[in-house]
């Protein structure tokens, strides 16, 4: 343990979650005390000595169980309290200070608004032992302008965080502040729609969930929210009551790592890649959720807690919301002969989720359960674009124009969660299926009509990694082959991709170098608890290496193992003059459904929002 110095710096202290074995002995009987010792995991650096450390520390015992040394060349993420004291120390810089005077005849650096970008890696061998950021600086016109809308395009200060202070400032060039103002807030608005009337979500019996501390049950479906400062929320333990017991589904689900890479090459721009949760820590920038805000009806929230740089204890009110709300038709028929008795189930929703700001972006992290066992994960992209300046008469090749001399760069969002899946118990195999067309055969497919699934076991790491494929409609089922359905398949549950990308950088860049996780968009690999983060645990500043990629290589039986399923998902982002100057939401995830899991369709049971009368007719006017 090292002397708590003034020098030290805390990243996380993040709860060390205890381990399977555990929580599945212990199983329901957690009301009874019978707890294990609680455990956390902290990641400090020494500003004096640029070393850092994770430790594991015994909560109940107060022991050190664990001290490991950050690999050489790793930065642990930016620090909570590193953000303004870059700000302050960027705006406080003589150098920047003479240079916005000299170049932008600007005065009051009280305007200038700092984003600390983080540094990556670019083969500067330099660099490689420093704690560096590279803020990009804007320009508000008042204290509450969207600063986003004025780039100090050609200073790129560089500043050391352990010595707090800008240790160069690159002068890419000059670039003329764009003229025009580009706000969003209600006070700088002036005219609004006048025609919404009234929409209220009302529950007068109040929400059908119940929370006990993080644990959720809503009708079937039981749950524990977790929340850390590196991902921001997680889920765990999701079981659905049938046949009498909770049946488990979901161990821990949790968005474990995302890079946003710029597609620009220009000097100011092709540096910008954030992995924001390792390099920043989603949980450290979440939002605190307001009601009739965030979401609608009677919600509840948890508050999350954390601890800033210098180990102050930072709450973050109503970090993560629950709530339920209407999802449309669940199912419905009507049998033509008795039209006035149609069958239908409206489909119900629990929603769990939070949000955090990312600089100029935020994102926001939502979990759903429906009723048929469905489970369905959306990542909400909103906020604002960061965008360039560009110089007058000239177009951009890699970016679209929004404003004058303002443009937008082409990037990706990609993301990759880690899910932990145990279907019914912790020896899963995932199968890949593959849809082909049979060819001409004049005894079996003489029409040419036929299609068939093929289905593959997965054995082995290397054998999983897989890319989606619209050709054979490619999909993916986890099962337990030791527990069979009605019929005597193996249960399961099927993984349904939603939207996705390939990523356009070259496999030589080097953002790609380091965040190995986007070269496929399926990853299987066998349970390890050291195993969390799909680049690795600390990619900050990291040369690359690390995580998916690297795990894979052993490549490890996975089947009938303890499996964790790791799906890696892109959103191509080629601005439109209507993402600015604030972008309208745009929502990309994924969904698991069971698939021979239950039985039969298991939402039979939910009653119809209207009860027919005795002769099986409904009392609605049409
Ligand atoms: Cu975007």
């Amino acid at each position: 343990m090292p002397e708590f110095s003034p020098s030290i710096r805390i990243v996380s202290i993040m709860l060390k979650e205890p381990s399977k074995e555990i929580i599945y002995a212990i199983g329901d009987k957690w009301e009874d005390g019978n707890l294990p010792d609680r455990e956390a995991i902290a990641s400090i650096f020494d500003r004096s000595t640029n070393r850092a450390l994770t430790i594991i520390i015994n909560l109940t015992s107060e022991k050190i169980v664990k001290t490991t040394k950050h690999p050489e060349g790793t930065q642990p993420a930016v620090s909570y309290n590193e953000h303004p004291e870059v700000e302050q120390v960027v705006a406080d810089d003589p150098e920047f200070k003479s240079l916005l005077k000299e170049l932008y005849g600007v005065n009051d650096t009280s305007l200038v608004m700092i984003d600390a970008w983080s540094a990556g890696y670019y083969g500067d061998e330099e660099e490689k032992n420093k704690r560096l950021v590279r803020p990009i600086a804007y320009l508000r016109n008042d204290s509450t302008d969207n600063g986003y809308a004025r780039p100090i395009e050609g200073l790129r200060p560089v500043v050391d965080l352990n010595l707090m202070k800008v240790i160069r400032i690159e002068k890419l060039g000059k670039w003329d502040l764009p003229p025009n103002s580009a706000n969003y807030a209600f006070e700088k608005l002036a005219h609004f729609r006048s025609d919404i009337k009234p929409l209220h979500v009302l529950q007068p019996e109040g929400s059908s969930f119940t929370r006990q501390g993080h644990q959720i049950s809503w009708q079937k479906w039981n749950f524990v929210i977790g929340f850390n400062v590196r991902e921001a929320l997680t889920i765990h333990h999701v079981q659905y009551e049938d046949k009498n017991r909770n049946r488990s589904i979901l161990f821990r689900g949790s968005l474990d790592e995302m890079i946003v890479p710029y597609g620009d090459p220009a000097p100011t721009q092709r540096r910008k890649n954030a992995f924001d949760v390792g390099e920043y820590g989603m949980g450290m920038m979440a939002n605190s959720l307001r009601k009739g805000y965030d979401c609608f009806g009677p919600a509840e929230f948890l508050d999350v807690n954390f601890c800033d740089s210098y180990g102050n204890l930072v709450t973050i009110q109503n970090a993560v919301g629950v709530y339920e709300e209407d999802s449309g038709i669940l199912w419905k028929h009507t049998d033509r002969r008795f039209p006035d008795s149609p069958e239908l189930r409206r489909s119900r929703r629990l929603v769990v989720f939070s949000m955090s700001t990312a600089g100029n972006y935020e994102y926001g992290f939502f979990w759903y359960f429906y009723q048929d066992g469905t489970i369905q994960f959306e990542v909400k992209l909103t906020g604002i674009l960061s965008v360039g300046a560009i110089h007058k008469g000239e177009t951009p090749k890699w970016g679209t124009m929004v404003s004058p001399l303002v443009y937008a760069p082409n990037h990706q969002h990609i993301f990759n969660v880690r899910l932990d899946l145990d279907i019914e118990g912790m020896n899963n195999t995932v199968q890949q299926s593959d849809i082909v067309a049979d060819p001409l055969d004049e005894e079996e497919n003489p029409f040419e009509n036929a299609f068939h699934v093929l289905v593959k076991d997965l054995k082995t790491e290397k054998e999983a990694r897989a890319n989606l494929c619209l050709e054979t409609g490619r999909s993916w089922k986890i099962v337990n082959k030791a527990r069979k359905n009605f019929m005597g398949q193996p249960v399961g549950y099927k993984f349904y991709p939603g939207e996705n990308a390939i990523p356009f950088a070259s496999p030589n860049s080097w953002w790609r170098k380091r965040a190995g996780f986007v070269n496929h968009h399926v990853w299987v690999t066998p349970y390890n608890e050291d195993e969390n983060y799909a680049a690795g645990d600390f990619p900050n500043q990291r040369q690359g290496g690390d995580g998916l990629s690297k795990w894979t290589e052993q490549n490890r039986s996975i089947e009938n193992k303890d499996v964790v399923f790791w799906y890696t998902f892109g959103h191509t982002h080629i601005p439109r003059l209507e993402d600015y100057p604030i972008m309208p939401t745009a929502t990309i995830g994924f969904t698991l459904k069971p698939n021979g899991f239950f039985d039969a369709n298991p939402s039979l049971d939910v009653p119809p929002p209207v009860v027919p009368n005795k002769d099986g007719k409904l009392n609605i006017e049409i």
